[in-house]
């Protein structure tokens, strides 16, 4: 089995559903990556040591979603100079503007990348765009998805004008 270049840590394995879309993502462009659960709080000692002897692994980038007060992403860039990209989670009633600040705001010095609330798919594959500033075939395969993209927004448009008829918009103001 290839060895992980992308560690996805969670703060608990509630979260998994939430991150599974950066795996997802990771998966469908060949990027060896793995889950854990790493805990900012209740094992902190742990996710210092994952976190200090990631480079020696193999380890690239890693990804850290939490919800509520978010530190995991924080917590690993304290002991690692790879890089951070932090997934802040809705997971509380405050519907994930407290993971969100508690991920984002980072003393300077101290980087941490963030995505969106809930923005686990673009996490992962920012952390494919990272590892593809090495990797040809890599920037290849995103250049790819990116095409596809296009071309689905361009089918979108025709398909959206060919129900519409040309000069008519939907609501009746064209
Ligand atoms: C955070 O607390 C975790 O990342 C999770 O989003 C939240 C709730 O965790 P559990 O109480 O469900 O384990 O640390």
């Amino acid at each position: 089995m290839t060895a992980p270049t992308v560690a996805i840590l969670m703060g608990s394995r509630s979260d998994e559903e939430l991150v599974r879309p950066a795996a997802e993502i990771l998966a469908k462009l060949g990027v060896p990556h793995q889950l854990r659960v790493m805990s900012a709080h209740r094992t902190p000692a742990r996710t210092a040591a994952l976190a200090s002897s990631a480079r020696e692994q193999g380890i690239r980038v890693f990804i850290c979603a939490a919800g509520g007060a978010a530190h995991l992403a924080g917590a690993v860039a304290a002991h690692t100079t790879l890089p951070v990209i932090g997934l802040p989670l809705a997971r509380t009633p405050l519907a994930g503007e407290d993971a969100l600040l508690a991920t984002v705001q980072m003393p300077r010095g101290m980087p941490v990348a963030t995505v969106a609330v809930d923005g686990a798919y673009n996490a992962g594959l920012l952390a494919a765009q990272i590892l593809a500033v090495a990797d040809v075939e890599l920037a290849a395969r995103i250049d790819t998805l990116r095409a596809d993209m296009a071309t689905k927004v361009e089918a979108d448009d025709a398909a959206l004008v060919a129900s519409y008829g040309a000069g008519a918009t939907p609501g009746g103001r064209g």
